[in-house]
């Protein structure tokens, strides 16, 4: 595969989807690559489906926390297959807004699940496609349910909605993880300014992947 994965990861509001939009306009602009951004759960028709059933208890029944974990997975699936695979064969740079380090750390950390038994299920709908760069962003719990009160419309969705020591806990989970992956994770402070957080940023991707702008 000749273009490259960056993820974005990070708990509620860290300021993923800011960050993933400036650092894509940038590759494109100044750095002149070819770069799609796209989310999880969703980025596909099927996946922008199953992002309306998780959020939102489309079908009028309460989902399981089995159900949710694969239909996260299944989501996934269906953006490495038929997006994000072709667009790194072709040298496309991808830069994806939520990952498998998410159900590692909601569905693992957060639900309770096994963490291990995820990261199967993970690599069963990724098959070849793998992060080359993973930023976490990190914030505070507290931090993050601030900014995301003062979001417009007002309106938590279902994991939103779960309790503070939900969140707690995989917002320590996600330090776990990175631990693990000391090549693949850079942890940056999220608390900083949207500027400052973007110029860090860069200057990761500058010295991770050899750039000169
Ligand atoms: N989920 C899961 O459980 N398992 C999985 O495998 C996957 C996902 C893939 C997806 O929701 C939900 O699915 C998510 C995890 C779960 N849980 N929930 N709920 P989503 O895609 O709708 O939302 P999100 O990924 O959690 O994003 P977010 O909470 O909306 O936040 P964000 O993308 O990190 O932040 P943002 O949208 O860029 O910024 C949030 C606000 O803060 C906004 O008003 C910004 O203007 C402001 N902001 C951003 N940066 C800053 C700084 N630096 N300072 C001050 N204010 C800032």
């Amino acid at each position: 595969m000749n273009g490259k994965l960056i993820t974005f990861e990070g708990g509620e509001g860290a300021g993923k989807t800011t960050q993933a939009r400036e650092l894509t306009k940038w590759l494109q602009e100044s750095v002149g690559l070819k770069v799609i951004t796209t989310r999880e759960p969703g980025g596909t028709p099927t996946g922008e489906v199953i992002r309306q059933l998780l959020q939102h208890d489309l079908s009028g029944e309460p989902l399981c926390d089995e159900t949710e974990a694969l239909l996260f997975c299944a989501s996934r699936a269906q953006l490495c297959k038929n997006l994000i695979g072709p667009a790194l064969k072709d040298g496309t740079w991808v830069v994806l807004d939520r990952f498998t380090d998410s159900t590692l750390a909601y569905q693992g950390y957060g639900r309770g699940f096994n963490v291990d038994q995820l990261r199967n299920i993970n690599d069963f709908a990724t098959g070849e496609v793998k992060p080359d760069l993973t930023i976490l962003i990190e914030i505070s719990v507290e931090e993050g349910f601030s900014r995301i009160s003062k979001r417009g419309d007002g309106v938590k969705d279902r994991i939103e909605q779960a309790p503070l020591e939900f969140h707690t806990r995989l917002h320590d989970g996600y330090l776990e993880i990175a631990k693990r992956e000391p090549e693949r994770f850079v942890i940056v402070d999220g608390s900083q300014s949207s500027e400052k957080v973007q110029e860090d940023i860069r200057n990761i991707i500058r010295s991770r992947f050899g750039l000169e702008v």
